[in-house]
């Protein structure tokens, strides 16, 4: 199960596959980037796995929209 209640809230749990990230520096700037958005309540990073795993709010923020910001960040990613 994805799904998670915290506080009366219906999060998600997903975990992203990014390619590109080869330093502790590309890890601060996709933490940062997806800490960011709105709806977003934990990001964890795992740069020799290549894993990105993020606690979201779903009605606040969407899949789409984290991905998008960490392409825009200048990585790839692959959803699993
Ligand atoms: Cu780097």
């Amino acid at each position: 199960m994805d799904h998670i209640s915290l506080q009366g809230k219906i999060m998600m749990k997903k975990i992203l596959k990014v390619e590109g990230m080869t330093c502790q520096h590309c890890v601060d700037t996709v933490t940062e980037k997806v800490t960011m958005i709105t709806g977003v309540t934990n990001v964890m990073v795992n740069l020799e796995e290549k894993k990105v795993s993020i606690e979201f709010e779903e009605s606040k923020t969407q899949l789409e929209k984290i991905s998008h910001q960490i392409i825009e960040a200048g990585f790839e990613v692959e959803v699993s």
